[in-house]
């Protein structure tokens, strides 16, 4: 990758660099900040982020793996789900998203915690430009009580009348807020201990850009599945045991490498 104007892309980062794959994730997110997409805020989120994927390895947990085929048993029985974006998550996985929503009938909304109409305009732009067929998100009611956030303006066609809400790297209060609204929330989130995390009826400690990938896949296959083989799965999940199970994961993969360190 070689560089066009601005922040991004203007060091060339060989593919050989052990840190390749977290490093082009930076250079997708200030492409997203120069293009007006990504807020500044969102650089720092991600930083965060980083943080705890380092510490679980950068790899897709067995825990979350559970909560990624939770929740795409829970999207599949849905009768309205609908997957919230916002200015990182478009950045990050927009061609991914856009591939569920029009595979599996799923729109997408914009929601901003950071909202200008503007932005809202140039995302939903993005995701119609990688071929996004059903986006939300300009034409809004304050639809969510007790939110003060910008998230509480919601397209009546989406998050309002949706069953089912996936967010992708979000503050704590919306996902509290909907599930007083009796929503199911599926929640992406790196950070195990967040509101949002403990909050959320699914929760999936992992990377976007590896959960995302891995729900549509899970979404192919288990479409094939009948409804009692779905209903199953989402019965017998249970989010605060997959949480712990994370934190527990976390727990001995740190013990384990400080046991390494004292070996040597
Ligand atoms: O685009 P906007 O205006 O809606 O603003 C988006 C941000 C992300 C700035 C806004 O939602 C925000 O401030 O979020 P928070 O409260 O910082 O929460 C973001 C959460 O996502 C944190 O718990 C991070 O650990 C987590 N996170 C960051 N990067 C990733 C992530 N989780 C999964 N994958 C990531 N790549």
């Amino acid at each position: 990758m070689t560089g066009k104007k601005g922040y991004g892309m203007k060091t060339k980062i060989p593919k050989s660099h052990p840190r390749y794959q977290s490093l082009m994730e930076r250079e997708m997110l200030v492409e997203g900040f120069e293009k007006g997409i990504v807020v500044p805020q969102g650089l720092i989120a991600h930083g965060r982020g980083e943080a705890f994927d380092y510490i679980i390895g950068e790899k897709t947990i067995p825990p979350a793996e559970k909560a990624i085929k939770a929740a795409a048993a829970l999207l599949l029985l849905s009768e309205r789900p609908v997957i919230s974006v916002n200015g990182n998550a478009c950045a990050l996985v927009g061609k991914d998203l856009v591939m569920i929503s029009n595979e599996f009938n799923i729109p997408l909304e914009v929601n901003l915690f950071y909202r200008t109409e503007e932005r809202v305009k140039k995302i939903i732009k993005e995701l119609r430009e990688l071929g996004g067929k059903n986006v939300l998100g300009e034409e809004v009611v304050e639809g969510i009580p007790h939110l003060e956030s910008e998230r509480r303006k919601v397209s009546p066609q989406g998050i309002l009348k949706a069953d089912t809400v996936m967010v992708l790297l979000e503050d704590g209060d919306r996902t509290e807020a909907l599930k007083k609204m009796n929503k199911k929330v599926i929640a992406v989130d790196l950070n195990p201990f967040s509101r949002t995390a403990l909050m959320a009826d699914i929760t999936i400690v992992d990377n976007v850009t590896r959960a995302i990938p891995l729900l549509r896949k899970f979404l192919k296959e288990f479409s094939k599945k009948d409804k009692s083989y779905l209903q199953e799965i989402t019965k017998t999940y249970n989010n605060n045991s997959v949480l712990a199970e994370s934190i527990l994961y976390i727990k001995d993969r740190l013990i384990e490498l400080a046991s390494r360190l004292k070996e040597k």
